[in-house]
């Protein structure tokens, strides 16, 4: 089968690149070399001056694009291992108007009109496979189940984007345990939904090998970083950011962060993914965040920050290295 290679807009600007110390200021500049070195817990105390100044930036801009969704906005739990990614937070008004969800379309900049006749609620997730519990879950039944958190991650997009974004969510790891996960299962798979009246992608995008479906495999699921984010900035995650639940997996290329899923398996062989499946000499199975390796049509060395025109240096599994490194050392 033949599938259609995306056309992407951000090709072939290869600006100058400015390296992160020339505009980060010295102590921005220690914290970010520190974070790859050290981790989370180190850097919370230092961060908070920085942290404290975006996150009011992004909670002042009057101008909200969120779409109402009718979990009821979270007041959660502010980890404080997680309160800081190194970066200013983007601004939330960026982070709802620039999206990559092809079931709407693939205009980054259209996607958030177009989400309006999506309806998130009521809404299931089937959990099934190689698990003791079984069934049909609202979003609503797994926060019962584990408690949903606040932490601030980095997200880098395969496309040499990125943005920093406050995510409520559910540790995944603490899920599978509730859920009582098999030790047969070694890969969890993550399917999104399929509804063509009420997003023109799929009509428009036929060759594409939908649903949109993801993968990780146990022990990445099993990783502390891993989320089910069901909120950003404190509200319930608006339509055009995956609602109402999403993985969120900041060591990896946006594209692992599947949106709005029903259904989540458990399974002892490794399944396909979407982009892989797609465009296989494109995009790995893991897609680990790595700046030495270039997508066939682009350079992974750099990224720019949303809502900027720099350029900052991409750091090997997006500066998540002491979370997770380890888990590909075998
Ligand atoms: N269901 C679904 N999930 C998806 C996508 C998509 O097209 N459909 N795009 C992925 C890509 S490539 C990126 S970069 C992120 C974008 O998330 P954001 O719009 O919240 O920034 O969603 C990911 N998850
Ligand atoms: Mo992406």
């Amino acid at each position: 089968m033949h599938y259609i290679p995306p056309r992407p807009d951000w090709q072939g600007r290869q600006e100058d690149i400015t390296h992160e110390s020339q505009w980060l200021n010295r102590r921005e500049w220690l914290r970010l070399a520190g974070f790859s070195l050290l981790g989370g817990n180190i850097l919370a105390s230092l961060s908070t001056p920085l942290l404290g100044q975006g996150q009011k930036e992004t909670l002042d801009s009057k101008k909200s694009t969120h779409t109402k969704t009718t979990s009821k906005p979270s007041h959660p739990w502010k980890n404080p291992k997680f309160r800081s990614a190194g970066r200013p937070l983007t601004k939330e008004s960026l982070v709802t108007t620039w999206n990559n969800f092809y079931e709407f379309s693939l205009d980054k900049g259209k996607v958030h009109k177009l989400v309006q006749p999506f309806k998130v609620s009521p809404w299931a997730v089937e959990i099934s496979g190689l698990l003791k519990k079984p069934g049909n879950y609202s979003v609503q039944d797994l926060e019962k189940l584990v408690s949903p958190e606040e932490r601030i991650y980095r997200f880098r997009c395969v496309e040499a984007w990125a943005m920093t974004v406050p995510w409520t969510g559910i540790p995944l790891g603490l899920l599978c345990k509730k859920l009582g996960v098999s030790d047969k299962a070694k890969y969890v798979r993550f399917v999104a939904f399929k509804r063509p009246k009420e997003s023109p992608g799929f009509a428009a995008l036929p060759h594409y090998p939908w649903p949109y479906h993801e993968a990780l495999r146990m022990d990445e699921a099993m990783n502390e970083l891993t989320l089910l984010a069901t909120g950003i900035y404190g509200k319930a995650l608006p339509k055009q950011n995956g609602a109402p639940i999403r993985l969120i997996v900041p060591w990896k290329y946006g594209l692992k962060n599947i949106k709005s899923i029903v259904k989540i398996e458990f399974l002892a062989k490794r399944p396909d993914t979407f982009w892989h499946e797609a465009v296989p000499h494109e995009y790995s199975w893991l897609s680990n965040v790595d700046p030495k390796v270039p997508h066939p049509r682009w350079s992974q060395a750099t990224e720019r920050l949303l809502g900027s025109d720099r350029k900052v240096q991409t750091l090997p599994f997006n500066g998540y290295g002491k979370f997770v490194a380890s888990l590909y050392k075998k």
